[in-house]
């Protein structure tokens, strides 16, 4: 601990709790009585942004108009976060960091944690239970185990025994599915399923995984698409899908989030993490069972999320892959960092004007550039250390929303996706694993065999590396592939950034 925080009391607790509420400075306690309010939403993903983002909105929503929804927090696999919660009595802080200094709050919105890998079927009769009537999920691109490409469901082995044997279910899709099937069973009521992740069209997205693994489950003959839907109709009529759109920047933790918390507490918080000021929202109104006002929290509320979560997923994740890929190249350690290279902001609101910008039509009102200027601002925020190379892992699951569907809509107009195809020539160096200068760099992936492989098996020149990426057809669609012009602009891109290294690239190009 440092500086002139609150210190216990001798023989007082030292670590976060309710027995430490009383002498946390007046500014850092929860908005609600922790433990007081009952549970009505089951969070899956107990991860950094969902402790600074849904968890903050929903306890200001009840803080403001009330209504019984505390989160259940479930952690799909990892016990770190369930028990670091559980010894806190679920409490964690969010420290909102500036330039202008840190501010830390507690957050009281948990009503419990549970791990879902130890002990299923708890999760199971949660997803059953009548006052369950939201379920929220961050799991990240990957564990919904769905083609980034095409939406189609490509279970692996653990997925499928879920879903076809009577185990108890250690995957996502698995635990909704047997969630949704017990609940049906115990005629528990309507639910929202919604999904907080960073997909295209993530509620339909939510749907199709939810559809397509109830296929697998039900009886018949053949593929999924033979088989029947063991509900028969139920989740037509009692279960929706909200699309969202989820924005802040929340950097993983590390021992400084913790050691800045502490100092602001006076006790220790080992759930605690850092955000940037900025935070956004927006949700499709469609809650059968009813939802917390999220409204009074700042969140929007709207019919249709699509053109809110297209701006955000191209022209702030694309933005921030692009800087995350050139940046890791370039040895750069975090986003802020990256920014400093010369002319990277250069290119960088190049792709957002003249890529970005015309490929989809924004939120009325919204300038896609203005909205641009404001997300380099915020990716240069010195005081959040968001690694480039946390935001580089998982590469395929993410360019297609990001960066792919941006080259698709603009060669659909007839125009050249010269920005956009830099990036994607940036992954495709990344994922052969060096930097600039020979550093080796992690391949963090799930598709990192399928990759390695793709790799081995081609030639070592660009239009070879670009041939043998563009193969994975899970990630790259025939129609972009067949495309001589984006190949011709990615290998053009992967030539000059093999040859000359990314600052070099720039300096020529801007
Ligand atoms: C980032 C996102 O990790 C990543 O890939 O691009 O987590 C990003 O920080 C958030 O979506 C911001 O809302």
């Amino acid at each position: 601990m440092t500086g002139g925080a609150p210190r216990p009391a001798p023989g007082a607790a030292s670590r976060l709790g309710l027995d430490a509420l009383r002498r946390l400075p007046a500014a850092s306690r929860p908005l609600v009585r922790p433990g007081t309010v009952p549970a009505g939403i089951v969070h899956l993903g107990l991860g950094a942004f969902h402790r600074a983002h849904q968890a903050v909105y929903t306890e200001e929503a009840v803080a403001a108009a009330g209504g019984d929804w505390g989160i259940v927090g479930v952690a799909p696999r990892s016990t770190d976060m369930v028990t670091k919660l559980a010894d806190q009595d679920c409490l964690f802080s969010v420290t909102t960091a500036s330039g202008g200094g840190n501010r830390t709050r507690v957050v009281g919105a948990l009503a419990g944690v549970r791990h879902a890998a130890s002990d299923p079927a708890a999760i199971v009769t949660l997803l059953a239970d009548p006052a369950i009537r939201v379920v929220t999920l961050t799991v990240t691109e990957k564990a919904y185990q769905l083609d980034p490409a095409t939406g189609r469901l490509r279970p692996d082995d653990a997925v499928l025994a879920d879903l076809t044997t009577d185990r108890p279910p250690r995957t996502v899709p698995g635990l909704l599915v047997r969630g949704l099937l017990a609940r049906a069973a115990a005629e528990a009521g309507p639910l929202a399923l919604v999904s907080c992740d960073n997909l295209p069209s993530n509620g339909e997205r939510l749907r199709s995984l939810v559809e397509q693994a109830l296929r697998l489950c039900g009886g018949g003959q053949g593929g999924a698409a033979g088989r029947t839907d063991p509900l028969d109709g139920w989740l037509t009529e009692n279960v929706s899908f909200p699309g969202t759109m989820v924005d802040r920047i929340v950097p993983a933790s590390t021992p400084r989030t913790l050691a800045d918390a502490a100092a602001a507490l006076g006790v220790d918080d080992l759930a605690a993490v850092a955000a940037e000021p900025y935070r956004q929202w927006v949700i499709e109104d469609r809650f059968p069972g009813g939802r917390p006002a999220w409204e009074r929290a700042g969140a929007v509320l709207t019919d249709d999320a699509g053109p809110w979560e297209r701006l955000k997923l191209r022209a702030l994740n694309g933005v921030h892959s692009a800087t995350a890929y050139l940046g890791a190249l370039a040895g750069r350690e975090t986003i802020a960092e990256a920014l400093e290279i010369p002319h990277l902001a250069t290119v960088l609101r190049r792709l957002i004007a003249e890529d970005v910008a015309s490929s989809f039509a924004p939120p009325d009102g919204v300038s896609v550039v203005d909205y641009g200027e404001e997300v380099l601002e915020r990716f240069a925020n010195p005081v959040i250390r968001h690694r480039t190379i946390q935001i580089a892992m998982d590469g395929s699951q993410k360019l297609p929303q990001r960066v792919l569907h941006t080259i698709a809509d603009l060669r659909a107009a007839g125009a050249r996706p010269r920005w956009a195809a830099l990036v994607v020539a940036a992954w495709m160096r990344f994922v052969q694993g060096r930097a600039d200068d020979g550093t080796p760099l992690p391949l963090d992936d799930p598709l990192a065999d399928r990759i390695r492989a793709a790799l081995a098996a081609g030639t070592d020149s660009p239009a070879g590396v670009v041939a043998a990426l563009f193969g994975l057809t899970e990630v790259f669609p025939a129609e972009l592939t067949a495309d001589d012009e984006v190949r011709e602009l990615v290998v053009e891109w992967l030539t000059a950034l093999d040859r000359h290294g990314v600052q070099k690239v720039l300096e020529g190009v801007a």
